[in-house]
């Protein structure tokens, strides 16, 4: 009972922190996506892909949520974007204290688009608002058409799904079909989107619907 209470008491203060963030994003005009997964999905490569598309169009900003290592901050700092990396130091999930944070490093004078990159888990990061105004869902072909099934909060607080390594396809059993149908079972209407990181395949259609939503 005592659990349950304390948890509501976090994630009150923490919805408390997302509403004063997102009035900020607001009031600087900063579109901002929260990227979840599960690890190794393709969250970073998509951002790669992102960034060598938009980065001569839009200022892009991300942060980047891990357990452990820079790596992430690593991959992406080679390009004309500010990324800051948060070590969550075991947390399996960033919350909106960190992003808050993490804002302080970045010129909010100098963005359009905030990326945050989640920690890479289906479950921690659902109920953590970190003041997005879109949240994205990547499901990888690799984990198996049933995941939106077993997952199914995290696929329900998404605003869009991107199916990513299909390229992957011709040498799994996975069925690309089922897969969309079990992501509209549990959100109907929920937009969704291929894509492979990887060959670069579907980055275009990505892009476009990032830049027509941040008008
Ligand atoms: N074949 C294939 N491999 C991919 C694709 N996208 C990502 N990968 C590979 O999958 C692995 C994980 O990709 P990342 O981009 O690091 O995944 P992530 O979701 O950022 O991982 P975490 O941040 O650790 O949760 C890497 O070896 C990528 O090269 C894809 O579309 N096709
Ligand atoms: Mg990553």
């Amino acid at each position: 009972m005592k659990v349950i209470e304390l948890e509501k008491k976090v994630l009150k203060r923490n919805d408390e922190i997302a509403e004063e963030i997102r009035e900020l994003y607001k009031q600087k005009g900063i579109f901002t996506i929260n990227l979840v997964s599960s690890p190794g999905a393709g969250k970073t490569s998509i951002l790669e892909n992102i960034c060598q598309r938009l980065e001569s169009k839009v200022n892009i900003g991300i942060i980047v949520g891990d357990v452990e290592t820079e790596n992430d901050a690593k991959r992406l700092s080679k390009f004309n974007v500010q990324t800051v990396q948060i070590i969550t130091n075991g947390a399996c999930h960033l919350d909106a204290k960190m992003v808050k944070n993490a804002m302080e490093k970045i010129d909010l004078d100098k963005l359009d688009i905030l990326f945050i990159e989640n920690v890479g888990n289906l479950v921690c990061p659902t109920n953590y608002d970190l003041g997005e105004e879109m949240r994205i869902v990547i499901v990888s072909t690799t984990e198996g058409d049933d995941k939106p099934l077993k997952y199914p909060p995290m696929f329900h607080s998404a605003d869009v799904a991107v199916i990513n390594k299909i390229d992957l396809l011709p040498n799994l059993p996975s069925n690309i079909d089922e897969m969309k149908k079990n992501l509209l079972k549990i959100k109907p209407g929920l937009k969704i989107l291929e894509t492979s990181a990887y060959k670069g395949t579907g980055i275009d259609a990505l892009c476009d619907l990032l830049l027509l939503k941040k008008k």
